[in-house]
């Protein structure tokens, strides 16, 4: 499956980085010549006229830190939104503490009707869209702080609605034309039609592009004929209205064959030929419908494409990226409630005569819980925030935010069901379904796994194009002297320990300036290595998934350091009653995170891990040659 997301990155790497010797072994000692030696002080220093990325997430592969969206701390709701926004948040909170039922919905493998019908009234199914279409007209903050309370009680119900406007409408939201809009958010937006979100089939999962359900256009070229099937669609059984993606064949302009492309289509249920299987029996998130949906010679009328023909990947890409904060809000949510049943138990369980939260053992996991909590919350709302004031470039922010609440959410619950101990385990505690619940939320909506690599893929990319770009005032150096001088000295600083420049002091507090410095230098560290990597590597870099894994880490530790500082500042700054636990989050947290931060890019270039590598391949491929564990049964039968 990932093959053809690494052939169309390694061209891109190729097209877009042409340095010369790109996959020379530059660092075998005694090979290193005059040509090197230009070519590794081109890639040091980033060029003026480098391609531009306001992106922070971006930015830091280059070493560079591109403060903009992340410092200060965005407040982007102004106080009529937060007004509108309380009073929503008000009755959605009391709905779910005293009116809906996780057991109950999870029993029944549904959400209660009564429920649909109180959060259809509340407009819970149209927070987004615009109030002349009927909907709540919700900025992508005051949605984040919506759904963190849905995530606070109920995934399953949260799946419902959030499968249904986060990802089964939005395209329409984002890509529509006047008259999709019109003829079909005012019903959405009310929840008397459902939406559902048809990407995945049997054969594609992570490798969105290799789809085999098509959608041929008809001689009179009114409608396309669409054929296939899709798996696993949330709310695929209850949804009346569908984004439904395709191949459709398009001529290409210039060689002009014909070619298989992705395009997005709006499908109704009762388009003929468009039926469904029962709905699947899953491990959690029971309460939401997940069924099969099957399009047998459907014909879609021509008007119901959805974003332009031969546009489709752009609009799936477009549609989860707009969605993945929604992950990170609402799992922050989950946490919140999560901590909070910990807390309870460890200030009210005696056990060697003491509540046991006395105890250090408990102490580290409620702390570690609680730094997990904030950085999730602090990324949730910074991504929503960058969305609500139209930063282009959110991508990889709003990837890492999806890896990381999916990844601290499991941790947070698994350590409270520890803290709680046997308790924790039964169901009358009521975490039990939530670990059940969260388990799909490291699959879903772009595994983990290969989020970390587009994660890690996308910033090389983009250190790449900036390395190519440097090639030319290096190439002429005497025309360039400026230049090459200011980035030497940089280089120089750098490696001497010295501050670059390129530093966090004014912006983040006064009092958080130890964890400032901790970021500047662990950036710059991973610009270095970034660099390195590239060189040693080239284009191959993109087959090093052991290292590329490691990158996308660092990524997301440097990310999540900056936002927690840049939160715990504006915190202090405004003398919020919590600062103070705030700072010692963010301290705690950029202790840590930086700790990682170098292990990990040891692991870059250590020998040792090279052969730890090297040795997993081969362990790997004899287990699965073997078609599971090899070695010989301790007692010899
Ligand atoms: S829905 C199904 C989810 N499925 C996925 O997410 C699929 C994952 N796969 C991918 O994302 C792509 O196929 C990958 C690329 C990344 C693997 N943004 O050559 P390429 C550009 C912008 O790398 P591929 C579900 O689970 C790229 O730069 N652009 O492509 C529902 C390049 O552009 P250019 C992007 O090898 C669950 C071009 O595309 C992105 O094919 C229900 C081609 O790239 C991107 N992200 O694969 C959830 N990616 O050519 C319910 C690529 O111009 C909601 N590109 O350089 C639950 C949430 C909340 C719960 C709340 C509870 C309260």
């Amino acid at each position: 499956m990932l093959h053809h997301l690494c052939t169309r990155l390694t061209s891109l790497l190729r097209k877009r980085c042409p340095i010369q010797h790109w996959n020379q072994p530059y660092f075998q000692i005694g090979l290193i010549s005059p040509s090197f030696f230009l070519l590794h002080q081109r890639a040091q220093y980033a060029s003026e006229a480098a391609t531009e990325s306001s992106s922070f997430a971006t930015n830091i592969f280059k070493g560079q830190i591109v403060p903009d969206h992340v410092f200060p701390f965005p407040s982007v709701l102004n106080e009529e939104q937060s007004l509108v926004l309380k009073e929503i948040v008000a009755p959605f909170s009391r709905f779910f503490e005293e009116v809906n039922d996780p057991s109950k919905n999870e029993e029944l493998e549904k959400v209660e009707d009564e429920t649909m019908e109180s959060l259809k009234k509340m407009g819970a199914f149209g927070l987004q869209v615009p109030e002349d279409l009927g909907g709540v007209g919700l900025t992508n903050t005051q949605y984040a702080r919506v759904v963190e309370i849905v995530g606070m009680h109920d995934l399953g119900v949260g799946i419902t609605l959030v499968a249904h406007q986060s990802i089964g409408f939005k395209g329409i939201l984002l890509f529509g034309t006047k008259s999709q809009k019109e003829k079909y958010l005012p019903k959405l937006a009310t929840g008397e039609t459902i939406a559902a979100f048809c990407l995945t089939e049997l054969g594609s999962g992570s490798d969105a592009d290799s789809i085999k359900t098509t959608a041929e256009k008809s001689a009179d070229g009114k409608y396309f004929i669409m054929n296939g099937s899709k798996l696993w669609i949330s709310n695929g059984g209850i949804a009346e209205i569908f984004t439904v993606f395709a191949k459709t064949l398009i001529t290409d302009e210039t060689s002009k064959e014909k070619k298989a492309t992705l395009t997005a289509f709006i499908v109704e249920k009762n388009f003929e030929g468009v039926t469904h299987g029962p709905p699947e029996k899953k491990m959690g998130i029971k309460a939401s419908n997940t069924a099969e949906v099957y399009f047998d010679n459907v014909k879609v009328p021509a008007e119901n494409v959805l974003g332009g023909i031969g546009n489709g990947f752009n609009v799936a890409m477009n549609i989860l990226n707009n969605g993945r904060f929604g992950m990170a809000s609402a799992l922050g949510g989950t946490m919140r409630g999560v901590i909070a049943k910990a807390v309870d138990h460890a200030a009210n369980r005696i056990q060697f005569g003491k509540e046991i939260y006395n105890f250090g053992i408990i102490q580290e996991k409620i702390s570690r819980m609680a730094m997990l909590q904030y950085v999730t919350e602090s990324m949730a709302y910074m991504v929503s925030a960058n969305m609500d004031m139209k930063v282009p470039e959110f991508q990889i922010e709003a990837a890492i935010s999806k890896i990381f609440a999916s990844e601290a959410a499991w941790y947070v619950t698994d350590e409270c069901i520890q803290v709680m101990g046997g308790m924790g385990f039964m169901k009358g505690a009521g975490v039990e379904r939530i670990l059940r619940d969260l388990r799909i939320f490291r699959i879903f909506e772009g595994t983990n796994d290969i989020l970390r690599l587009f994660v890690a893929l996308i910033g090389i990319e983009h250190a790449g194009i900036h390395l190519k770009e440097l090639q030319n005032p290096l190439m002429s150096p005497l025309q360039n002297t400026g230049v090459i001088v200011k980035k030497l000295s940089l280089k120089a600083k750098r490696k001497l320990g010295l501050s670059t420049g390129v530093s966090l002091d004014g912006i983040v507090h006064p009092e958080l300036a130890k964890s400032g410095a901790l970021v500047t230098k662990s950036i710059a560290h991973f610009g270095d290595c970034i660099e390195s990597l590239l060189i040693r590597h080239g284009s191959n870099v993109i087959d090093e998934q052991f290292l590329l894994t490691r990158v996308a880490d660092v990524a997301i530790d440097l990310y999540a350091m900056s936002v927690v500082l840049s939160r715990a500042s504006r915190s202090l700054k405004q003398g919020r009653a919590t600062a103070q636990h705030e700072k010692l989050l963010c301290e705690t947290w950029c202790l840590e995170a930086a700790e990682r931060v170098g292990e990990n890019l040891a692991a870059l270039n250590s020998t040792s891990h090279k052969q730890m590598f090297n040795n997993m391949k081969v362990i790997s491929e004899t287990v699965v040659e073997n078609n599971g564990v090899v070695s010989s049964h301790p007692l010899g039968f």
